[in-house]
């Protein structure tokens, strides 16, 4: 079912939108926006952002104003990415295509793609309000609470955290949770790995606060490229301004000098203090649970608050499966881990995915084997390449005729060609997480994250592969030739 409107095509063409307003717009344009006024921030903005992105066919961003207890206009936006055409339009491609065309359109775009240095302007939008001292109260927004055992507010879930390497300079952009934790304190909870958190333990491990702003309320695309995984070296804010093919305009933050974006809705400056701790969580995770229970963290001390008239807040439900309402993260992933492959040097490499209803939990590539241990060496490099490697669990390989992005084909190759005893390989060790939450409570204990990987070789035997009974359902040309010949029966 198409929902879009008649000149959807023209406004995904136009890169033009350059802050969350404009997006809004454009969803609205394209008939994927939903207002919804009056409902409350405690659980009903969360359950309803999960429960309609789950709804079959709903695919659309959702817009709330009126929320009780709040003045009107003072909103907060969720699903932004909840349609694959969404998606399309935040990476600057074409929307009117599949999944997998997107795929390829990204994967040619993104070989092309020249980081482009922020452009530095002196004001803008988000300093329509400026806050400072004692007159910070981060309690003004309407910021939901998501989830029935989350027992704080998550002001930052949608959000981006800049941080700059004290070694060497470099901007970090990334999406990590920030719950409210007093007019003017608001945790921060990054996962060991993230480069946010190599910069915290940097400045700490020298005994000084690490600068902080942070945003709530951007533009898409910039949600896109701090929650995406891009590697240490990428600058966040360049990936954006090179995907939209115009710098990024931001403004020197006065507190911390860290750049921040000129249209954002929300910004806050600040310093984590090393050795300042308080209790930070528990928030329903991306995984689907609540892994790590309340911890003392550290957090930041807001020092000014910047905000637009009339603010929106971007905010993200985790869903389950994970990621259905961030399309661009999976386009982007599966892109990367397909690139990650070449690179190594794998061959053949038909198709990836984190399949869909696993997270990252389920890596699946499908291959044309080529050589004997060809299906061996795809799996290892995937289950180490950074796109795959964090917090991954298993990764299956099937042949060319398996569409990864079916788990039902998937299981049936693995059911038909595999053998456990043959085809399984564990490796121990691994990237893993915090929110894990399967990691054991004593090793939890022991703060060691680390979780094993199991490699399923679903592929026909390479040394047998021509002996391997054929498949007896219809080929792919049989199936084209019925379906165009009796297209009556498949409306
Ligand atoms: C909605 C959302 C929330 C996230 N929350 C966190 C978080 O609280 N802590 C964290 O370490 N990573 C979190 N992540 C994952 C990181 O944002 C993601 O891995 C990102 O690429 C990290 O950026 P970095 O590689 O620059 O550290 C979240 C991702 C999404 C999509
Ligand atoms: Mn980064």
């Amino acid at each position: 079912m198409s929902v879009l409107a008649p000149d959807a095509p023209r406004l995904a063409q136009s890169l033009q939108h350059r802050d969350l307003r404009d997006w809004i717009r454009l969803a609205q344009d394209l008939g994927q926006l939903q207002t919804i006024d009056g409902a409350d921030w405690d659980l009903e903005i969360g359950g309803l952002s999960e429960l309609l992105a789950l709804e079959p066919g709903h695919h659309r961003c959702l817009l709330f104003d009126n929320i009780k207890g709040y003045q009107a206009g003072w909103r907060v936006v969720t699903d932004v990415f909840a349609s694959k055409e969404l998606g399309a339009i935040a990476l600057g491609l074409p929307h009117d295509q599949s999944r997998s065309e997107i795929e390829q359109a990204w994967r040619a775009k993104s070989r092309q793609l020249k980081l482009t240095p922020v452009k530095e302007v002196t004001t803008g939008a988000v300093l329509e309000n400026v806050v400072r001292g004692d007159d910070i109260d981060l309690f003004r927004f309407p910021t939901p609470r998501w989830h029935e055992a989350d027992t704080g507010r998550y002001l930052g879930t949608g959000d981006q955290v800049i941080t700059r390497d004290p070694d060497t300079g470099q901007i970090n952009v990334g999406t990590y949770r920030m719950m409210i934790q007093g007019r003017d304190k608001i945790g921060l909870y990054i996962s060991p790995g993230h480069h946010g958190r190599i910069h915290r333990d940097k400045y700490f491990a020298r005994g000084e606060p690490m600068p902080v702003a942070a945003v709530f309320g951007a533009h898409p695309l910039l949600f896109a490229a701090s929650s995406s995984g891009l590697p240490p070296s990428t600058n966040e804010y360049e990936w954006a301004g090179a995907v939209k093919g115009e710098p990024l305009e931001v403004i020197r933050g006065p507190v911390t000098g860290l750049p921040i974006p000129a249209h954002a809705e929300i910004v806050v400056e600040g310093f984590v203090h090393p050795e300042r701790l308080m209790e930070e969580g528990p928030f329903g995770e991306w995984t689907g649970y609540y892994a790590s229970a309340v911890r003392q963290e550290p957090f930041v001390q807001v020092e000014a608050l910047y905000h637009r008239d009339d603010p929106i807040i971007l905010g993200y439900c985790p869903t389950r499966p994970p990621g259905a309402t961030h399309e661009v993260a999976r386009t982007i992933i599966n892109a990367a881990l397909w690139d990650a492959l070449e690179a190594a040097g794998v061959p053949d490499v038909r198709a990836v995915s984190m399949a869909p209803s696993a997270g990252r939990g389920m890596v699946v590539i499908s291959i044309c084997t080529r050589y004997a241990g060809h299906a061996r060496q795809a799996a290892l490099v995937a289950s180490q390449c950074r796109e795959a490697a964090y917090l991954g669990r298993y990764i299956v390989v099937v042949d060319e005729d398996i569409d990864p992005n079916n788990v039902d084909e998937v299981l049936w190759a693995m059911w038909t060609r595999s053998d456990p005893e043959e085809s399984l390989d564990l490796i121990r060790s691994c990237w893993s997480t915090p929110l894990d939450p399967r990691i054991p409570p004593e090793k939890r204990a022991r703060r060691e994250f680390t979780n094993s990987r199991l490699i399923i070789d679903a592929t026909r035997p390479f040394h047998w592969k021509q002996e391997f009974p054929a498949v007896s359902s219809a080929s792919p040309e049989l199936r084209a030739a019925l379906r165009d010949k009796w297209s009556g029966l498949f409306q």
